[in-house]
């Protein structure tokens, strides 16, 4: 492996290897057997799709070669020559993946013939090119999949008005009749009023997007719902610790990578949840060789096995035991041997870790010091009282604790996936600790802080920036009710609702019950039916409502389960617009296609229901979709070559406007708008010692009462009341669960309760299994789960650790059932043994494909057994709950290329 890894690295510079080698290296860490590219005989439904593109939807191009040296597989591709003529257009790859990549596509004649990536100059790791990923290149089956909605559609015995005429039970089962868009947009505009109208605006619910909730905000409000999603406890008022929101872009930049001599993945796997280039940020460290990679968490992961990192195993949702664990040996190491600890550091930055350093009016007489050492309990949070818990052997504890010292220039990253957890609210604070104990913040090669999404292992202020649409500030909602994603089921089911906390605002208060009377739902640019917990409640409770609509692209979870559905475009088919994300690369896409059968913006929608029920959606939307994409490219920013200042980035012309019948004025920048947009990237080519170089914290360490943090102390806090008290209050565990200093309590469903009375090495419980949910790389959460090539590249496995799955009878490619309380899902096993024993991996994102009969879903839906279970602040705990699985004796399951797409004839 490390000969191939090797391989790897240096062939980064030559595409035509790399691509090679990614694919088998992908294939080799996922566990799998995988091919490469698709058969065309797999593509009969798609490729026969939306007439424009008939017969060319070709084998995915070996995007970013440039054209001559195409290495195609020709014998799979019905390639038009592209020398023959041809537009290579600047295309989006939209999603919520946090890649952040360059897509374009070759445009003859309306039609997509060829697609490839970053070849807009030669690259390099100063000046990364940036490539797309697989679901990138597959993008052109979202836009021309035979799937695609093509017409307002009505579920057939749902009639407006309430009542009887709902036959809500038949949501998901009844057939689809064709509607028009004057019909679709009178009935949704009558059933928004009359429901309104019959129970108060609180009983429409909706979250994002630009119809539902413009419209029920005009109307004056509307029933929202939030939930940690991503960022998991992360969410919480992590600034009255010392830390920035989310504790996201204050550790270092990609540059200075190379000065350490340890970096840590925590929760985290950038290989694939930020595919593309993120990954690269970490190339430099790894050529030096001397760099000791660390992987935290359940499996050995796909970015582990591009390190080669040195495994930490952790159980999911038990890191604060480990790190506690951590903590303690760090201190015994300091006093057998001395210069694990930077006292200074704790002494100058910190307050509350020992009884000399409490913050002034402090209300509890402990700290975290000897919290740790077992002052207050009698047990020692040592590495065997952790290891109990997290199952990291005693010996890794110890280990990792030496490597976090404070002569080790060590970088700390982490992504979230151990905050998405229950009873994780100490999390933030506990990270945040190891890191001071071992000052590991504020200098080269030392920081302390997340590796996250497109920012993975690049952190710092934006270099590039668009401008805004100049749009009036949107109407907001004048309700506050707000449900909490893991348990908003229950509650619409329920009619109570405990409405404490606005995550995304960090927003929290005490307890607070209410009653929930939501009738009506728009669904919208979310797929939140089946991305949030307790889905099958959530099919219930759509059946429960007097009207659900949606807007979509295809037959999703929310639009199976809808009774009008609104055809929406693609980012393809629209006028144009950015992607952010990336530190130093911006993305613009422009029209790649018309808007393919009776198809809409969301605008669009908007407007044609706000006009029926006489609201004025000029307020709004004032201007044109191209004038509000013309703005974003008129206001777009650059740094100046010594990074003191923004400059405009793109000049613009008379010409320009008068091509674009825009508003605007001519304007001198760094790139001509032409070549910006059909780049459809600019990109700051960084260089060893420019003036972008970013060390998170460097004012504070050099003048910490200049540059005090956002805590009340200035400093970081390891000892804070507020976030105590606060949890405590929230309803949702027992008041003094929370201390003011991190502390190790047990979640309600969690690694205790997969035992019997929830006594860790007791007797297993009914479900004794761990689950986590992996961001898999055939997916953007649920968005390409119905793509045909990517079906074929990455089946929809559970992975299982070997040795458990073996001891119940099953092999690789059984087809197992997955269960819990909450529900039942089938999967194909693949046993591994890179996870640890007792967990199992349900890879996030699959579309529920339910059997009401017996009651088990057959698309495997990660949601179907992540149920309605909260602790703390209600974060939703994605990665520690439980279940059982056995090998499945009823029809066993077909690979998902074989299953048919869902194509509505109307
Ligand atoms: N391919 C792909 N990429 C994506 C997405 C996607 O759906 N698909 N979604 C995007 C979004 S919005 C998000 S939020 C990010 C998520 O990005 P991440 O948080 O990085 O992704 P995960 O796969 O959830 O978790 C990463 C690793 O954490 C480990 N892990 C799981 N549970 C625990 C735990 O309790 N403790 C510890 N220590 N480790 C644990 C697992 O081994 C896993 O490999 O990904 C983004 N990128
Ligand atoms: N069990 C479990 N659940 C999870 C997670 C997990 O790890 N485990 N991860 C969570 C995380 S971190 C996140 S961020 C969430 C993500 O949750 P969601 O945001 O709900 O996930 P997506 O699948 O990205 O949904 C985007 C939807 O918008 C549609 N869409 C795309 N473009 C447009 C448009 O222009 N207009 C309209 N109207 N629609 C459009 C897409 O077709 C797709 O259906 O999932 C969360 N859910
Ligand atoms: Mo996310």
């Amino acid at each position: 492996m490390s000969h191939l890894i090797d391989k790897l690295l240096d062939a980064r510079f030559s595409r035509r290897q790399f691509l090679k080698g990614s694919a088998v290296a992908t294939a080799a860490v996922a566990g799998l057997s995988l091919t490469a590219c698709s058969k065309e005989s797999s593509l009969s439904d798609t490729s026969q799709a939306a007439g424009t593109t008939a017969g060319t939807t070709a084998a995915p191009t070996t995007a970013g070669e440039s054209v001559p040296e195409t290495t195609a597989p020709v014998e799979h591709s019905p390639i038009v020559n592209p020398e023959e003529g041809g537009t290579w257009v600047s295309a989006a790859c939209w999603h919520n993946c946090a890649g952040r990549c360059l897509n374009k596509v070759m445009v003859k004649d309306g039609m997509v013939i060829r697609q490839k990536t970053d070849d807009t100059h030669e690259d390099s790791y100063e000046y990364m090119q940036q490539r797309a990923c697989l679901r990138g290149r597959a993008q052109q089956q979202q836009c021309f999949g035979a799937d695609r909605l093509k017409y307002p559609m009505k579920r057939k015995s749902w009639q407006p008005g309430g009542g009887e005429n709902t036959h809500g039970e038949l949501r998901g089962k009844d057939e689809w009749e064709r509607i028009s868009w004057e019909e679709a947009f009178s009935m949704v505009a009558a059933e928004i009023k009359r429901v309104a109208d019959t129970y108060g605006t609180d009983s429409l619910m909706t979250r994002t997007g630009s119809c539902g909730k413009n419209i029920f905000a005009m109307l004056g409000g509307y029933t929202s719902y939030a939930d940690t999603t991503s960022y998991g406890t992360y969410c919480f008022n992590v600034d009255k610790i010392g830390l920035p929101p989310y504790d996201l872009n204050k550790a270092n930049d990609r540059m200075d990578l190379k000065n350490s001599e340890t970096i840590v993945f925590y929760g985290g796997n950038p290989a694939w949840a930020s595919a593309g280039s993120r990954t690269y940020n970490f190339l430099q460290a790894k050529k030096n060789k001397k760099t000791q990679f660390i992987v935290v968490g359940p499996s050995y992961n796909a970015t582990a096995s591009v390190f080669e990192a040195k495994w930490i195993r952790v159980r999911p949702g038990t890191d604060t035991a480990f790190l506690l664990g951590v903590a303690y040996e760090m201190l015994a190491l300091d006093e057998s041997q001395g210069g694990i600890i930077d006292w200074d550091f704790l002494n100058t930055y910190t307050v509350g870790f020992d009884a000399d350093h409490m913050p002034e009016g402090a209300k509890l007489n402990e700290n975290f010091k000897d919290y740790v050492l077992g002052a207050y309990d009698e047990t020692p949070k040592d590495a065997a009282w952790a290891s109990k818990i997290c199952g990291t052997p005693e010996e890794d504890i110890k280990w990792y604790a030496n490597e976090m010292r404070k002569d080790k220039a060590v970088s700390i990253l982490h992504s979230y996936a151990h905050a998405r957890n229950r009873n994780a609210e100490d999390i933030p604070q506990l990270y945040m600790t190891i890191g001071c104990m071992g000052g590991h913040f504020g200098k080269p090669g030392h920081s302390c802080g997340a590796m996250y999404a497109s920012d993975a292992g690049n952190s710092g202020p934006r270099l590039v920036k668009n401008g805004g649409a100049g749009l009036p500030a949107a109407p907001t909602n004048a309700s506050d009710l707000r449900l909490n994603g893991p348990t908003m089921w229950k509650s619409v089911l329920e009619g109570k609702a405990n409405n404490n906390a606005d995550y995304y605002a960090a927003k929290y208060t005490a307890e607070d019950i209410r009653d929930v009377n939501v009738k009506m739902v728009y669904w919208d640019a979310d797929a939140r039916l089946q991305t949030s917990p307790d889905l099958v409640n959530g099919i219930k409770a759509m059946r429960s409502m007097e009207f659900v609509c949606c807007n979509a692209q295809f037959l999703t979870t929310q639009a199976k389960y809808s009774d009008i559905v609104m055809p929406v475009t693609t980012e393809w088919e629209r006028v144009g617009g950015f992607l952010t994300g990336n530190r130093e690369a911006l993305f613009v896409y422009t029209q790649v296609v018309e808007p393919l059968y009776e198809s809409k913006t969301d605008q669009e929608i908007a407007r044609g229901i706000m006009d029926q029920m006489g609201l004025n959606a000029d307020e709004i939307w004032p201007i044109s979709e191209k004038q509000q994409f013309f703005n974003q490219i008129a206001g777009c920013t650059v740094i100046n070559a010594e990074g003191t200042d923004y400059v405009p980035l793109v000049t613009i012309t008379q010409a320009d406007i008068d091509e674009w019948g825009v508003e605007g004025a001519p304007q001198d920048g760094v790139v001509e708008m032409k070549k910006f947009l059909s780049d459809g990237v600019y990109q700051v080519a960084r260089a060893e010692g420019d003036n972008y170089g970013y060390i998170g914290y460097q004012d504070f360490i050099e003048d910490p009462a200049g540059h005090p943090l956002s805590s009340e102390s200035g400093k970081f806090e390891i000892y804070n009341d507020w976030k105590a008290d606060t949890l405590n209050a929230m309803g949702y565990s027992p008041a003094g669960t929370f201390k003011p200093y991190p502390s190790y309590t047990v979640a309600p469903e969690g690694y205790e309760t997969t035992f019997k009375d929830g006594v860790i090495g007791g007797e297993p419980s009914e479900y004794p299994f761990l689950v986590y949910n992996p961001h898999y790389l055939r997916r953007s959460h649920s968005v390409f789960d119905n793509c045909p090539w990517l079906r074929e590249t990455w089946p929809n496995p559970v992975f299982l650790n070997k040795e458990d799955a073996a001891a119940k009878g099953i092999q690789t490619g059984d087809t197992v059932r997955v269960y819990n309380a909450h529900g039942s899902i089938l999967r194909t096993a693949s046993l591994t043994g890179i996870i640890m024993p007792g967990c199992v991996g349900v890879p996030h994102g699959s579309w529920i494909d339910y059997d009401e009969e017996k009651q088990v879903d057959r698309g495997g839906a990660d949601n179907v057994l992540c149920g309605p279970v909260v602790s703390g602040m209600g974060v939703t705990g994605y990665n520690n709950y439980n279940c059982n699985y056995e090998k499945y004796d009823g029809e066993p399951l077909i690979p998902d290329v074989e299953k048919p797409q869902r194509i509505i004839e109307l």
